[in-house]
């Protein structure tokens, strides 16, 4: 879609950061688009929005928000490629130059495009070519922002993250490093990492258990998280507790193929905990936000909030925009 408050010529035009989500099946990819949006709703942070850019993508969005505000449950398994092509505006910010300071350019909000392929993880485990794989190869290529979910439940059962991470670097990395243009070796992604379902018991209790997490003394709900310089090391050890050996590797494999400067790792949920209205905080012992229903299916408990949806999204837009310092845009 056209780029409708840029003019013609204009050297920013077409140069919103791009980013692409990839994982294994079943790692909450979907979920946490779905998620997305109320986050960006429910934030302090107001002003920002997530928006269709075609039709498709519109209708899809309006799907997944109900699926989990309305219907109260998780959106589908994704059976066929689904293209999302999503863009998230901010508020608008009025900039000045800074060799004219004092009077303010138009003001323009930030804008991150979310291209997004939706498709069967185990895609990559499968070793036969095949059209959805380019596909999302090609994504993983042309993309500088890379969302990566792990879900430490299903490592814990399955084990196929590493697998897939393996086969989806080497792919991109063989597309991408052959040449000349990026000398040092390295992909030239951000890479925000986010360990899924946090709120699920299997999740939270490691990371209890093993000390990892901290109350927020403003947190009125007194939810326990997992502090930023804490997060790599919970990584580690949720790879570590994996059914496959060779997860223990992953977050070298990572670090082997991204600047270790432009990899976060985050701890997310797309549901967030169950707080008892009453009670008014969290309660170790009833924490979980979604429980079985008659229909076999998951029924979504309490209020839905998210954690840590919207800030890996921001923080790739943020790291990404033109002239962003570690962006590797002023040369490209
Ligand atoms: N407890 C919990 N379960 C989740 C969360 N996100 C996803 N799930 C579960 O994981 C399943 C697969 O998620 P989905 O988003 O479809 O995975 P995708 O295949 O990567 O798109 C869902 O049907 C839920 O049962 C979450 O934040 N918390
Ligand atoms: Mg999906």
């Amino acid at each position: 879609m056209a780029d409708t408050d840029s003019a013609p010529g204009d050297p920013e035009r077409g140069r919103e950061p791009d980013i692409a989500m990839w994982g294994a099946s079943g790692s909450g990819k979907t979920a946490f688009l779905a998620a997305l949006s109320i986050a960006l709703n429910k934030s302090r942070d107001a002003g920002w929005r997530l928006i269709g850019e075609n039709a498709v993508s519109r209708t899809e969005l309006a799907k997944l928000r109900n699926t989990l505000l309305q219907a109260r449950t998780f959106p589908a398994p994704t059976e066929a490629l689904t293209h999302y092509s999503w863009m998230i505006i901010g508020p608008a910010e009025t900039r000045r130059r800074w060799w004219w300071p004092w009077t303010a350019r138009a003001a323009r909000a930030p804008k991150i495009k979310l291209d997004f392929l939706d498709l069967r993880g185990d895609l990559y485990a499968e070793s036969e070519s095949n059209i959805d794989k380019k596909a999302l190869v090609d994504s993983l290529v042309k993309s500088r922002g890379l969302i990566y979910m792990f879900d430490p439940d299903r490592e814990a059962r399955v084990g196929d993250a590493f697998k897939h991470l393996d086969a989806a670097l080497h792919e991109v990395a063989g597309r991408m490093l052959v040449g000349d243009e990026y000398e040092d070796g390295k992909l030239p992604h951000h890479i925000a990492v986010c360990i899924t379902k946090y709120d699920d018991p299997r999740v939270l209790r490691i990371a209890m258990e093993g000390g990892f997490t901290e109350r927020d003394p403003t947190d009125e709900l007194r939810i326990p998280h997992v502090p930023p310089d804490r997060v790599r090391d919970f990584f580690r050890l949720l790879c570590q507790e994996a059914h496959d050996h060779n997860t223990e590797m992953i977050l070298d494999l990572i670090e082997a193929f991204f600047h270790k400067d432009r990899i976060k790792y985050f701890v997310t949920s797309s549901v967030g905990l169950f707080i008892d209205e009453d009670l008014g905080r969290f309660d170790p012992d009833d924490y979980l936000n979604v429980i079985d229903n008659a229909g076999g299916g998951l029924t979504i408990r309490g209020a839905i909030r998210p954690m840590n949806v919207m800030e890996p999204v921001l923080w790739l837009g943020q790291m990404l925009r033109p002239g962003a310092i570690g962006s590797g845009r002023w040369n490209g």
